[in-house]
């Protein structure tokens, strides 16, 4: 089947969904092509957590109903460490806040509103390929899509290609190589993470360091508990039976004033692991790519979901500019604005990773070196607020 459309988007995750709900409320026509089922994409457990800027934007244009209701305000975070915690006040410091709110719940309120609006997403389409996008000097003629949805092959015609399909997907890779430089850098450990049916233990997060390993304390809802222990890049889960998750959080989060951690059924459990991870530039010909597509951090900032909804934030306005008057600046300029944050964000991002996890390569003196480190941080006002301002989302320029 022959299909057209102004911007052709492949992804459905957050950046896709987010990217052509944005398109729509412009009057441009974009289409979306996801190779999973609706259901996989609602329940894939990943990020928690909302910059305000992330929260406003979603609420501005129609999507925020549930979170308005369902979204957890935070205005700090604890830094616990030597059996102490010690508060980061955002509202004090920066006078913003966060939200957390699921990732699953942003898509599956995204998906709703697209199907009201009578969006095109092409759900369960396999085998997708981006073809005739120009190259780094010229746009050349119209791209297409390729793919095979319901058993049959469609071919879209569109103006411009949107990559918003992850770190794996096949965007990124059909850009021919020597066009992209890679900047990548893979941490020697990852995370396991669970949902717990169990009230969260503190009413803010608890980012831990332990001479154990890292830990955090997340949360889903007032009944649902969320918590990361830093584990091997490769550790076999199998090997975590739900008591020696337990003991080894107890272990972690431990303070010397009795406070209390609260257990419940595991719900749910993964490793992950953890890179820091950018392409230059995020664009080719009539390709342009958002979200993990173009760049991956490692989660202890929190950071990866809100980055993608800031790449398609100028995403739309380039394209709005483009279909308003014809001018293609802001498109041309799309990577150089959007690597400026990421860059920042990446820096951000891995200075929270390296104070607060144990490095196998670390000796004693690291060790004091990241104590200093977190004291300074929980007792200069200047340094407090750096971590604020940042953790809270740099404003959009
Ligand atoms: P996604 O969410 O990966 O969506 C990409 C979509 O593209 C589809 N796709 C394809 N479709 C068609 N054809 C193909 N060939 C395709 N290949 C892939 C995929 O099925 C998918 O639906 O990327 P997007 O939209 O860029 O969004 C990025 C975020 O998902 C990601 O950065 C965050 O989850 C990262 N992250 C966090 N971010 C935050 O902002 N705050 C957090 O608290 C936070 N916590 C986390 C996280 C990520 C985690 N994991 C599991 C990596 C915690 C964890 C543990
Ligand atoms: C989460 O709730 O999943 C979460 C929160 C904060 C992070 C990472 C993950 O830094």
């Amino acid at each position: 089947m022959k299909l057209e459309t102004q911007v052709g988007i492949v992804g459905a995750g957050p950046a896709g969904l987010i990217l052509s709900h944005l398109l729509h409320l412009e009057g441009i026509d974009s289409v979306v092509i996801e190779s999973r089922s609706r259901q996989y994409v609602e329940e894939r457990v990943r990020a928690g957590l909302l910059e305000q800027g992330t929260v406003e934007l979603l609420k501005e244009t129609g999507a925020g109903a549930r979170l308005e209701r369902e979204g957890l305000t935070h205005y700090g975070i604890e830094l616990r460490f030597g059996g102490r915690g010690h508060r980061i006040d955002f509202k004090e410091l920066a006078n913003r806040s966060v939200t957390i709110y699921p990732q699953n719940k942003v898509v599956a309120d995204l998906f709703d509103i697209r199907f009201a609006a009578k969006g095109r997403i092409f759900l369960e389409a396999a085998d997708a390929s981006v073809h005739d996008f120009g190259d780094a000097g010229s746009r050349g003629p119209k791209p297409k899509i390729r793919f095979v949805a319901g058993g049959e092959p469609h071919e879209l015609t569109c103006d411009y290609i949107a990559g918003c399909d992850g770190f794996h997907g096949i965007c990124r890779p059909s850009i021919p190589e020597g066009a992209l430089t890679v900047y990548d850098r893979i941490y020697p450990f990852g995370w396991l993470g669970i949902l717990a049916e169990a009230p969260p233990s503190a009413e803010e997060l608890v980012y831990a360091y332990h001479e154990r390993g890292f830990s955090l304390l997340s949360m889903r809802s007032p009944t649902i508990s969320r918590l990361y222990i830093q584990c091997e890049p490769d550790e076999n889960i199998e090997e975590w039976p739900d008591e020696r998750i337990w003991r080894e959080l107890h272990a972690r989060l431990e303070t010397t004033d009795g406070w209390h951690l609260t257990e419940g059924p595991i719900l749910q459990k993964g490793v992950t692991g953890m890179r820091s991870f950018v392409i230059e530039p995020m664009q080719y010909g009539r390709m342009f790519l958002a979200g993990d597509a173009a760049h991956i951090v490692p989660p202890t900032g929190a950071k990866g979901l809100n980055l993608a909804v800031a790449d398609v934030r100028v995403m739309a306005d380039a394209f709005t500019q483009f279909y308003k008057s014809g001018n293609q600046e802001a498109l041309d300029n799309y990577s150089r604005k959007c690597l400026r944050r990421v860059w920042k964000v990446q820096r951000f991002s891995w200075w929270m990773t390296s104070m607060l996890h144990l490095f196998h390569t670390d000796n004693a003196f690291d060790q004091r070196r990241q104590l200093a480190e977190l004291d300074y941080v929980t007792s200069s006002r200047a340094a407090a607020q750096t971590l604020a301002e940042n953790y809270v989302g740099l404003q959009m320029e």
